[in-house]
């Protein structure tokens, strides 16, 4: 078995993390980096690709940036060949990009509910179907999702997102069922609520200073009374990433604080004097 810390270890990898130029993104890429990865990372326009280089080299990672959409199938495959030119056959894929739009269903354009279903879904396809064919050669892979608690759960205004993630959730299913047979394993990470930018809107103060609303309300049905932080994430990241998951398939990791285990109490209960900002995100 050797030393148990090298099937944590994903030396000489190559990792593409979809857009990860800052949030969840950067800091998978950053734990991929840290357990020996090599990092590949691409977003929508290229001031968010100088934005992710810049913060990789202050991170000390040697990182491979380029613009590619992911819902944009020409882009997606140009943006992989020229990835196994430069750097080598991607053996790790987490489909991380993702948009949310938080508005009721009856007020949401036709077009707002097919860009987030396009982005969150329909692009883990592309990316996924991209990929997956280097990985059959070789015979190793690992595609890691970015499932949430929409997942399983609907709230008001998300219902876009919630159908996207569900699906998802299928995907990896499916994803395990076709290509399990050639020691390929699609899981997904399932993060409960972190603060990122994504979330930002949800925990920005009030006009007369209080807490948003909704930061009350999550905290209430979080046992750990608090948002999660991107560090919180990575050391499942690496785990679903590497020799230590091989037989793990087809499952959802829910990393969230306890809220999917939780009824959750009465708000007004909640003593504010005991929660901190949240920062959007440490690294
Ligand atoms: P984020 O801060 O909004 O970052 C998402 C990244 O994806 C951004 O860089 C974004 O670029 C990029 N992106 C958007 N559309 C793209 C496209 N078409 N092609 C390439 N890149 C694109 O989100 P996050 O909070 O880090 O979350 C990352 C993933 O985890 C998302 O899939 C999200 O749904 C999921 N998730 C987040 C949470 C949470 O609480 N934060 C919880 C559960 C799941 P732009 O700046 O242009 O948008
Ligand atoms: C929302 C939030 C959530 C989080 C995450 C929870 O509006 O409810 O944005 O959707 O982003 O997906 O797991």
């Amino acid at each position: 078995m050797g030393n148990m810390l090298d099937q944590f270890k994903l030396t000489d990898k190559v990792a593409w993390i979809t857009g990860a130029s800052y949030g969840l993104g950067l800091a998978y890429a950053t734990a991929y980096a840290d357990v020996g990865a090599k990092i590949v990372f691409n977003d929508i326009n290229q001031e968010l690709v100088d934005r992710g280089m810049k913060e990789y080299e202050k991170l000390g990672i040697k990182a491979y940036g380029a613009v590619c959409d992911v819902t944009n199938e020409e882009q997606v495959n140009k943006f992989v060949a020229d990835v196994e030119k430069e750097v080598g056959s991607i053996d790790i894929l987490v489909n991380n990009a993702g948009i949310i739009k938080r508005i009721p269903m009856v007020e949401m354009k036709l077009s707002e509910w097919n860009a987030v279903i396009n982005v969150d879904l329909t692009g883990p396809f592309i990316c996924s179907k991209a990929v997956l064919p280097g990985m059959i050669k070789k015979g190793y892979g690992k595609i890691i999702n970015a499932c949430s608690m929409m997942s399983e759960f609907g709230r008001e205004t998300v219902s876009a997102y919630a159908a996207a993630k569900g699906g998802l959730k299928m995907l990896t299913r499916n994803i395990c069922s076709e290509y399990g047979q050639y020691n390929i394993q699609c899981n997904a990470i399932g993060p409960g609520y972190i603060a990122t930018p994504q979330t930002q809107p949800l925990r920005e103060k009030q006009a007369d200073g209080s807490m948003h609303p909704f930061d009350r309300f999550i905290r209430s049905k979080t046992p750990a009374q608090r948002w999660g932080h991107t560090e919180d994430l990575m050391g499942l990241a690496v785990f679903l990433a590497s020799p230590a998951s091989d037989f793990i398939n087809g499952q959802v990791v829910y990393i969230d604080g306890g809220i999917s285990a939780y009824i959750g109490q009465d708000p007004s209960n909640l003593d504010e004097s005991k929660f901190k900002d949240e920062d959007v995100q440490k690294i």
